[in-house]
């Protein structure tokens, strides 16, 4: 009997957690861009915050290594501090994009799920005007091994 009542209580602080967790999670993501993403089942979620510093724009992290064929969800977060609308786009060898979001406004985030394309490496970028100049480039790493 006690164990079950140790059982019982842990596993109700463990769902108040989840809710908690739950509640949070939708807060900062609470965008209609949001809402519109959807994302494979057990897709790697990928933070990339969009910053910028005086004339210097930039993605935080700006390497990505990841696997070929791989469901992922870069989730962009646009710094609260930021005064710019930012976005991402990835682009392929040949120019053409492989995903190229929504725009994020300051303060908000977004989810854009996508395919890790075959074994190379890939440009991502900004693709609001002159971003990119800023510095606001990373590259994809998309590797096997
Ligand atoms: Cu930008």
């Amino acid at each position: 009997m006690n164990r079950f009542r140790t059982f019982a209580v842990m596993a109700s602080t463990a769902l108040v957690l989840a809710l908690v967790l739950a509640a949070c999670g939708g807060a900062s993501t609470a965008t209609p861009e949001a809402a519109k993403a959807t994302a494979a089942p057990g897709a790697q979620v990928v933070t990339i915050t969009s910053s910028e510093d005086g004339e210097k724009y930039s993605f935080n992290p700006s390497a990505l290594t990841l696997k070929p064929g791989q469901q992922v969800v870069v989730r962009l977060v646009n710094a609260a501090g930021s005064t710019k609308s930012h976005g991402f786009q990835l682009k392929a060898a040949d120019g053409t994009d492989i995903v190229k979001s929504e725009v994020v406004k300051a303060g908000a985030s977004l989810d854009i799920p996508f395919t890790v394309p075959a074994a190379g490496k890939y440009q991502f970028l900004c693709f609001q005007r002159g971003h990119a100049d800023r510095g606001q480039t990373g590259t994809l790493t998309s590797s096997a091994s």
